[in-house]
């Protein structure tokens, strides 16, 4: 049948951070089986590929209808033949036989299962994998693999922490950790940042900046609230991570290392009760224990570090790595979590809000729903 582009087609930027990408995603049936083969590529340690298929995905994500036809996709950015084949596959037959083949692969099976284990990364999964265990079932009954404090809390929290996290039980977080917070420092910030600040119904965890609004008042803050945690029995895991932060390096060229901000990753018990909208009953109190676990970030930068920390968390971690890519091949420039450095005049940007690194970036702003690359 006769498919011409549509108009939008023809002014689609190569960049996340050139595109307005909503939770609203048109193209769900392409962009779901990009991501397998993204995951798939990952696994195998294909980091071309890998790439390929996130940008690919990234770029339907940003269209404001869905694909019918090839046609529809002449001239958008990030397609290559590879990538228009299996979308060709899908438009015909209505499904992926690329797909469908990694799915029913026994490796990827198993590696995408290992992990989905908090604390469980490929490489683990790999060797866990190498020694022929494919089930969580067997790697608990081995008697020869030492898992470590965060894989331990992983499994023992792992029907919880793989369910979904709704939006409102991030609210309910939130005010807890917010009330917590305020207790200790009253002129204390938190600020609800990851896919939930991008407007995202559900998520796997939730992410959230702590901040004070004198320098240097922010250090022992959140040691101070993961003590009052503690106390209050809402704690069941934690992983904290001081401060290595060095304000004379430079912002690094490495997107995926981690952020030098003081932070820790936590596993939070919301009893049920808690939630909004419920009254505090139990739906179904045959069913429920009446409280669930749930996965949170909690970041704490310096204040004058904020705008880059809350860029940096809101993601996604497609739009962060384009916006990135964007400084430094466009404007000479060196994003990261915690700076912005002008490398032709060898300064530093300084920011108060994401709207001036958007600003010092000559990008029109994106706002943070807009930002679901
Ligand atoms: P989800 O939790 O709803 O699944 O999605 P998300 O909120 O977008 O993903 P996330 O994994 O929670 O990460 C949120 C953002 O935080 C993402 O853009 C990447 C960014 N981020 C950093 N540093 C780190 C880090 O050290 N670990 C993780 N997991 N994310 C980081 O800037
Ligand atoms: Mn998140
Ligand atoms: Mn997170």
């Amino acid at each position: 049948t006769e498919c011409s582009p549509p108009t939008a087609a023809t002014n689609v930027s190569q960049y996340a951070c050139l595109r307005r990408t909503t939770t609203e995603n048109h193209n769900k049936i392409f962009t779901d089986v990009f991501e397998e083969l993204a995951e798939n590529s990952e696994f195998n340690e294909s980091k071309g590929p890998c790439l390929a298929f996130r940008r690919a995905a990234s770029v339907l994500k940003s269209l404001p209808s869905a694909v019918h036809c090839l046609g529809a996709i002449q001239g958008l950015p990030c397609l290559g033949e590879h990538t228009k084949a299996v979308m060709e596959e899908i438009l015909i037959f209505g499904r992926s036989f690329k797909v469908e083949e990694v799915q029913s692969d026994e490796r990827y099976q198993a590696l995408k299962l290992f992990t989905s284990v908090f604390g469980v990364g490929p490489k683990t999964a790999e060797k866990w994998y190498r020694r022929g265990l494919r089930s969580l079932k067997e790697i608990l009954a081995e008697p020869n693999i030492q898992l470590n404090r965060m894989q331990r809390a992983g499994f023992l929290y792992y029907m919880d922490i793989s369910k979904a996290v709704s939006k409102a039980e991030a609210k309910a977080l939130r005010s807890i950790i917010e009330e917590t917070a305020h207790w200790i420092a009253p002129d204390s910030k938190l600020a609800l940042t990851g896919g939930f600040r991008r407007g995202k119904e559900y998520g796997h965890d939730v992410d959230f900046l702590l901040t004070v609004p004198e320098m240097g008042k922010e250090e022992g803050l959140l040691l101070r609230v993961i003590d009052r945690l503690r106390d209050q029995g809402i704690l069941l895991y934690c992983e904290h991570q001081g401060s290595t932060f060095d304000m004379s390096k430079l912002p690094s060229r490495r997107f995926e290392a981690m952020d030098h901000f003081e932070k820790c990753f936590l596993i939070l018990r919301l009893e049920e009760g808690q939630m909004e909208g419920d009254g505090g009953l139990q739906k179904d109190p045959g069913e429920s224990r009446g409280w669930r676990a749930v996965r949170v970030d909690l970041v704490a930068p310096p204040v004058d570090r904020y705008a880059f920390a809350l860029l940096g968390w809101t993601g996604s971690r497609q739009f962060e790595r384009d916006l990135r890519r964007f400084a430094r091949k466009e404007r000479g420039m060196c994003l990261d979590n915690h700076a912005l450095y002008d490398k032709t005049k060898k300064l530093f940007l300084p920011a108060t809000s994401e709207e001036d690194i958007f600003a010092h970036l000559g990008l029109e702003y994106v706002e943070p729903w807009q930002r679901n690359a």
